[in-house]
């Protein structure tokens, strides 16, 4: 993973010397800002008859910046459905089985485009192989924004 990243929302998304966890605080001590009222009614909009999102993930994708094939098994139940948020540059997202060797297919992800990985797919491994960047005008210097929601608990 070469991505740089921070949270809203109940929880954040931490990784140190200990590996990575769900926080509830950011690493300074103060608490994780709300999730923007927008960011909550595209979850509303997609997610179905769901609990409310605990964490709102922001990714920044630089250059060359990619992330490796993964599943999202962090979380305590998995009925809840991962919604993504991509904004800026174009990125190539590879998504699999939910075994780490399945065939993969792969899609262009545009700024404005969400998807949502739930049901049968919420365990589907999936990753980012590469971004076009400058491809968008979105951010002034280039690159892009992944935004994720998650029910943590
Ligand atoms: C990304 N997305 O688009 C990486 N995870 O930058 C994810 O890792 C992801 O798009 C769970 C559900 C949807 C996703
Ligand atoms: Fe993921």
């Amino acid at each position: 993973m070469s991505v740089r990243l921070t949270a809203a929302g109940d929880f954040g998304w931490f990784s140190d010397q200990r590996g990575y966890r769900y926080e509830k605080h950011h690493p300074s001590g103060v608490n994780w800002p709300a999730i923007p009222d927008s960011i909550m009614a595209i979850w509303r909009a997609v997610a179905g008859e769901v609990p409310d999102p605990e964490c709102c993930l922001i990714n920044f994708y630089g250059e060359g910046a990619r992330m490796g094939l993964h599943q999202d098994r962090d979380e305590a139940n998995f009925d809840w459905p991962v919604v993504s948020i991509s904004l800026g540059d174009d990125a190539l997202f590879r998504v699999g089985g939910t075994e780490r060797g399945d065939k993969t297919e792969s899609i262009w992800l545009q700024s404005g485009d969400v998807a949502v990985m739930g049901g049968p797919a919420r365990l589907n491994y999936h990753g980012i192989d590469r971004i076009k960047f400058g491809s968008s005008s979105l951010l002034k210097e280039g690159g892009r924004l992944n935004i994720t929601l998650r029910v943590v608990r």
